[in-house]
């Protein structure tokens, strides 16, 4: 009898063991994507653009290099600037965060750039953006589609 109870608690250790290993929620440490969402397209268009706050919750400085979706054949950084009274998106190839510091993307300034979609891109649906740090570490998100 007592030895049957152990069992169960081993097996719950376990289970809150895995559990924790593979949070990547907002309460775990890393990076929190906060308000996220992305921008929902017609179809036919393939572009679109995704934003949030970049939130470094980690006791060090994060350098964020890569960005990856399976609904989008290219995912990267951009930064819309005027330039000469001109729009124009420029590419950011890095983007490091202090700790405990955060970074807005939102129209007009940083964005997700995320091109060629792989099917629709409407209201309703979630899209998963990964984000992958030059420590190696990568951080999962599942972003609302929205019309706004
Ligand atoms: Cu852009």
């Amino acid at each position: 009898m007592v030895k049957k109870l152990q069992f169960k608690y081993c097996w719950l250790l376990i289970i809150a063991l895995l559990l924790a290993a593979c949070d990547s929620g907002p309460a775990s440490q890393g990076l929190g994507f906060e308000n996220a969402w992305i921008r929902a397209i017609p179809p036919g268009v393939k572009m679109t653009a995704g934003f949030g706050a970049l939130q470094n919750r980690g006791s060090a400085a994060l350098q964020i290099e890569s960005f990856s979706s399976p609904s989008f054949g290219d995912v990267s950084l951009h930064r819309t600037e005027i330039v000469e009274g001109v729009s124009k998106m420029r590419e950011v190839p890095a983007l490091s965060i202090d700790a405990g510091a955060s970074v807005v993307l939102e129209p007009g300034g940083y964005h997700l750039m995320l091109m060629m979609p792989v099917g629709d891109i409407q209201p309703g649906q979630v899209v998963t953006v990964t984000i992958t740090a030059s420590d190696g570490r990568s951080f999962s998100f599942d972003l609302p589609v929205e019309r706004r």
